[in-house]
This record gives C-alpha cells, sequence and structure tokens, in this order.
C-alpha cells in the first residue's frame, strides 16, 4: 500500500473538508475513541474547514438512538459518547458541517442524535463536488455484489419495516439480535473467499458511470485505484490500533480530503467549494496512544 502524508502537517491553512470512515469505536477500544477525538482537535485547528463526513461503521455497532438519548443527565456525564459528542458540537459551532452516512454497523442510528453535535445523516450516494469534479460518495458495502448472502441481508436489514420493528424491541432484545447477528456474520465471513469481501467490478463501474470518481470505505482495504483512463475509485481505511502489545501502541488510518491552494483570505472566508485549485487526496492520520 502506498503511504500518505499527513493531513495537519502537510498544508493546514488549504483543507476544507475531512472524510473518514469505518472508525468501528465502542467502548471496547478506548484508543479508537481517543483517535477520534484527537482527530476533532486536529480539525479544530484546522482554520479553513467547512466539513466533516464520516461515511459510515463510525460505531462498530449502533442499536437506536435511545440507547444514548434516553439514559438521565447523570448516566450521560459519564457515558464514553459524550467527549465525542462535545467536541463534534464545538466543531459545528466553529463553523463545519458534519455529515454522517450510514454503515452495514450503524445503520441504526438516526437525525435524534446527530441532532446532539449539529450534525446531518445523509444518504448514499452522495454527491461532492470537487472542483469541476461530481465524486459519488458511498459507504462501499452495496458495491460487494459478489457476497449474495450478505446482499440478501442488506436488503431486509435497510428496509424500513424491519427498522421499525427493531426499534420497537427492548434493548434487551436488540442486543441480543446483535450478538446473534455478529457471531452468524464472523462464521460466514471466515468461509468467504477474499475476493467475495471486495467490491465488484461490474458494480463499481456501474457506481462510476454518472460521476467522474468514487470514493468509499467498508472493505478496508485503503487504496487508489485506476477505475478508466479518467475516473479513479478512492478507498478510505478502517481504523487500526497497531503495536498493541508494544510501548507505543498508535492508531492508524487512511483518511480523505479535500484541499484548495488558494492562499486568499476571502476565499478561506467564502462557501465557495469549487475553484480551479480544489483537490481530493488521501491522507495518513496516526495518533500515538497515550
Ligand atoms: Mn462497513
Amino acid at each position: 500500500m502506498q503511504r500518505f502524508t499527513h493531513l495537519i502537517t502537510t498544508r493546514p491553512h488549504q483543507v476544507r473538508q475531512v472524510l473518514i470512515s469505518d472508525l468501528h469505536l465502542s467502548p471496547q477500544e478506548p484508543a479508537l475513541v481517543q483517535a477520534f477525538l484527537a482527530l476533532l482537535d486536529d480539525c479544530l485547528a484546522l482554520p479553513a474547514l467547512k466539513r466533516l463526513f464520516i461515511l459510515g461503521d463510525w460505531f462498530e455497532v449502533w442499536l437506536g438512538d435511545d440507547t444514548y438519548l434516553s439514559l438521565s443527565q447523570d448516566e450521560q456525564i459519564t457515558h464514553w459518547l459524550t467527549p465525542l459528542i462535545a467536541k463534534l458540537k464545538q466543531l459545528r459551532i466553529n463553523g463545519c458541517e458534519i455529515l454522517v452516512m450510514h454503515g452495514n454497523r450503524d445503520f441504526l442510528l438516526g437525525q435524534p442524535f446527530c441532532n446532539l453535535f449539529g450534525g446531518e445523516l445523509i444518504n448514499e450516494p452522495y454527491n461532492l463536488t470537487v472542483g469541476q469534479q461530481n465524486y459519488r460518495l458511498e459507504h462501499g458495502d452495496a458495491l460487494c455484489t459478489d457476497d449474495k448472502k450478505y446482499q440478501f441481508f442488506r436488503k431486509i436489514m435497510r428496509n424500513r419495516l424491519t427498522q421499525w420493528y427493531l426499534l420497537n424491541k427492548s434493548l434487551e432484545k436488540r442486543l441480543a439480535i446483535a450478538d446473534n447477528m455478529r457471531k452468524r456474520s464472523q462464521q460466514n465471513n471466515a468461509n468467504k473467499a477474499a475476493y467475495i469481501m471486495d467490491v465488484n467490478d461490474k458494480a463499481v463501474r456501474q457506481a462510476i458511470n454518472n460521476s467522474d470518481a468514487l470514493l468509499h470505505g467498508h472493505t478496508h482495504r485503503p487504496e487508489i485505484h485506476q477505475v478508466t483512463a479518467d475516473k479513479k475509485r478512492y478507498v478510505l481505511g478502517d481504523w487500526r490500533l497497531l503495536d498493541k502489545d508494544k510501548r507505543q501502541p498508535k492508531v492508524s488510518a487512511v483518511i480523505g480530503a479535500v484541499t484548495d491552494d488558494e492562499h486568499s483570505n476571502d476565499r478561506v472566508n467564502s462557501n465557495d467549494l469549487s475553484g480551479d485549485n480544489t483537490e481530493f487526496e488521501l491522507y495518513e492520520f496516526e495518533f500515538l496512544v497515550r
């Protein structure tokens, strides 16, 4: 895999939009939560940042917004999500929009939770204009059409009725269902060939057909692929805890950013994101675990 340079140290004044996915945050892996908070600190330090995209699988599992919203104030104070919400809210107040897309693990995430920090839930595919080009953003699981079993499961899970049914179950029931689903999916995936878990070439070509580029996560295979002579497919990375047993563990992720190399101040303050010098690149984000 190619190396990607660091966002902040490269050109902080030019970063207009940051795109991340597949953080798989959970209270069981606090290092990833810390790393996300560190990224938000980086974002807060970017003077021209206008948008943060979270393109799915933000959370390892999401059983419904009520798991947080129904907590008492005292319970919320000590909850692992609270610092994260506070920092996102700060970012939003600073003028950065926060756009959240569902992944296959957190498809029950709702607008009420996003309202806590002024975020907006967006549908896939989402059309992003980068300079003169149209980028199609999606989580990526819909592109893995070789995995027939999963696509069937996806169709059922993304159905409004299924979601309504799930959200009306008690939290205990939902926990049990999620646990069961995770186990089944682990069993299934263990027997699947590597290509089945990756995107399907035909699905990619279809998806990119009406766009200039495709950007997704989900596969945990960060890379830049040339799909046609003039169209690229960018794959964001998952957030990984590395060197877990060593003295200095770190979290590493490949993220995306839209930069604009105009230096004039009025451009930095304007909402015009479509300049000729606008470009999209993948970057390495690294966080040393404290
Ligand atoms: Mn995923």
